[in-house]
Formats: structure tokens, sequence, C-alpha cells
């Protein structure tokens, strides 16, 4: 069964909602990180950049056991293990890729900045939160126009709009109004009403 070592967050509930999409089974692994969990040496065996989400799945490639770290690069093996959510071969292999790029370079740590910079800096700095507020902005435009018109930011459902929901969730903590984005927001409609991406949202439970 594969490990998935995950906390509360965007990140690690990309890999939780994947899971859950691919209808693998998997054991669940807290790293409280508001706890410096992050840096016990058995979870920096797995994930020595001291960050979650990371999995171990004992029937790697080869049969063998792999560890793999970086949510992006975990969404891609998840896929192309059971060749679901990303395709194949061919142009819409790439698109995905390159949308799933968009996200782990630019709307994860970006939003990650907005977050930090309005609700956890011990000082306010405003041309941090301009900076970075405007940034998420364009990037939530971005989103919006590739929405236009279609149910998923892709032909068919994929492990970049799986990247995209959960950072796009935490839309009250950046104070984005998503009504300057009427497609995200339809999109978030679409995402939230899928039942495994709300079994996915809640992993792990968060603590007592
Ligand atoms: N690029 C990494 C980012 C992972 C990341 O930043 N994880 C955060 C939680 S969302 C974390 O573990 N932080 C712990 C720390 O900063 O020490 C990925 O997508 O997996």
């Amino acid at each position: 069964m594969i490990e998935l070592h995950t906390w509360t967050t965007p990140n690690g509930r990309k890999i939780s909602i994947a899971l859950e999409e691919l209808g693998l089974a998997y054991s669940v692994h807290p790293v409280n990180i508001s706890k410096n969990e992050q840096f016990r040496p058995e979870f920096l065996a797995i994930s020595p950049n001291n960050r979650i989400p990371a999995i171990v799945d004992p029937d790697g490639p080869g049969g063998k056991r792999l560890a793999l770290f970086e949510s992006g690069a975990i969404l891609i093996y998840l896929a192309d293990k059971t060749g679901k959510l990303l395709a194949r071969e061919g142009a819409q292999r790439y698109a995905a890729i390159q949308w799933l790029m968009w996200q782990m370079a630019g709307f994860g740590p970006m939003l990650g900045q907005v977050h930090h910079f309005k609700r956890a800096a011990p000082e306010k700095v405003p041309y941090a939160i301009k900076r970075y507020f405007d940034e998420a902005k364009r990037l939530y435009g971005v989103l919006d126009k590739q929405l236009a018109g279609r149910d998923y930011i892709l032909d068919a459902y994929s492990i970049a709009d799986i990247a995209c929901y959960p950072w796009a969730m935490r839309y009250d903590w950046q104070e984005i109004d998503l009504a300057e984005f009427p497609n995200v927001q339809r999109w978030m409609g679409t995402m939230g009403a899928r039942p495994a991406v709300q079994r996915g949202m809640q992993v792990p439970k968060p603590p007592a």
C-alpha cells in the first residue's frame, strides 16, 4: 500500500485528491509541520527537502520500493502508474505537464507568498503584499482565460486541475474576489462537486 506523508495544506491535498481519484489504496502518515515534524530523521530520509508531501510506494517501478517528494513529480508518477489523469503521449500530455509546471512554479509559490505576507509575517510589509497580491491576481486571470468555455483546464480532467484546486480553495486567505474570475469560480464548483476531491480535501484530519 502506498504511504502518503502529508499535512493539511494545499500541496499535501493535491496528492490525497489524486490518490482518491485514482482509487489507489494508501495509508496516511501526518507530518505536523507546525510542530516541525518535517525535520524528523525518518521523514528526511524520504523527503530530504523537509517538505510535505512525500510518498513511499513499495511496488514502484520494477517492483521495487520508490520514495518520492515534490508534489508535481508525485502527481506525474501516480498518473503514469495507473494510466489515468495524464495522457500517455501526445500534445495533451505536454499541455497537462505545462499547466502542472505553471502551478508548481507560479500559482502555488506566489499564492504561498500572499498567505505569508497577508497572514503570517511578523511585520506589515506593504511592498511585499502589493507585489504578491498583484501577481496572484495576474495568475488568477491567466487561469480564468484558460477555463473560458471549458469544464477543466484542458480537454479532459487531469493532474493540472488537481494541482491548482487546493491552492484556489484558499482564495479567502488570499483575499481574492472570485466574482472577478467567473470561469475559475465555475470550475471550482465543478471540482468541489467531485466526491474524490471532497474526500481528498479532508486528508489528513486536522488535529483536534
Ligand atoms: N514544491 C514543493 C513544496 C512543498 C511545500 O512547500 N510544502 C510545505 C507545506 S504546503 C511544507 O512542507 N513546509 C514545511 C517547511 O517549510 O518546513 C511541493 O510542491 O511538493
